[in-house]
């Protein structure tokens, strides 16, 4: 848990210093079970050497579909620490260690969650909060999973699904988002073909396994697929 975990300070020699301050933000850390049983900084939670002594953190990814079904896409800031300059579901984040933020129990922490939803689309993509309410956020289910980024920094996450469809003005922070695109499903499929693009590995993740079959469901109703209790372990 938090309490072995390490850092060190020529961790994050030569990154963008935005990034660096960003680090500081104390992330929600979580048993096996999604119960918060401390916190710790997104630094000390993203190190690969915390997260193989089985250090775990609670994340968030939305995926925001416009009227016409098309999902919003984003390519990462090259000054992004972990997992630069790759393609990936519209916005993602971790709910902070704070009031309001934090929850204990399924909907206390989707609540939760919903506002650092909030909170990281205007901040990643300026998308303004009343474009946004938190009730029309639908939340899916959670995925556990590791990834390993670039050297010594990875993911171990509960990463909680949320959709939202809803029309929105986009004006990008820079240091977070170089691109962004809106895909049809058809569309997403062809730029996975395109070696010359790189995806996160949770979009990927969810995009082989239930992203298509929720798309599809946009129209008729998501209504099985929300609320699930189950914490999908991929
Ligand atoms: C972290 O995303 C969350 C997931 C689901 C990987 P991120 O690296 O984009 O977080 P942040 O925007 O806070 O740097
Ligand atoms: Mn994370």
């Amino acid at each position: 848990g938090a309490r072995n975990a390490t850092s060190s300070n020529n961790d994050l020699e030569g990154y963008d210093e935005e990034q660096i301050r960003l680090m500081d933000e104390m992330c929600i850390v979580l048993d096996e079970h999604d119960v918060p049983i401390g916190s710790a900084s997104k630094k000390v939670c993203h190190l690969m050497e915390n997260i193989d002594q089985g250090l775990l953190h609670r994340a968030f990814s939305v995926f925001l579909f416009d009227s016409k079904n098309r999902l919003l896409l984003q390519q990462r800031a090259t000054e992004k620490i972990t997992f630069p300059d790759m393609w990936t579901n519209t916005c993602c984040s971790h709910p902070l260690g704070i009031p309001g933020e934090t929850g204990v129990g399924l909907d206390a922490s989707v609540q939760g969650v919903r506002r650092a939803a909030q909170r990281k689309l205007d901040h990643e993509l300026g998308i303004k909060a009343p474009q946004v309410p938190l009730d029309k956020f639908q939340f899916l289910t959670r995925i556990h999973y590791k990834s390993a980024s670039n050297g010594k920094w990875g993911e171990h996450e509960i990463d909680y699904i949320l959709f939202i469809r809803a029309d929105v003005d986009v004006d990008v922070n820079p240091n977070e988002v170089q691109d962004t695109r809106y895909v049809s499903a058809s569309e997403l499929k062809s730029m996975f073909e395109d070696k010359s693009l790189k995806f996160t590995p949770w979009f990927k993740l969810i995009c082989e396994s239930m992203l298509y079959e929720w798309w599809d469901h946009l129209d008729s109703g998501l209504e099985k697929y929300t609320g699930e209790k189950e914490i999908r372990r991929m």
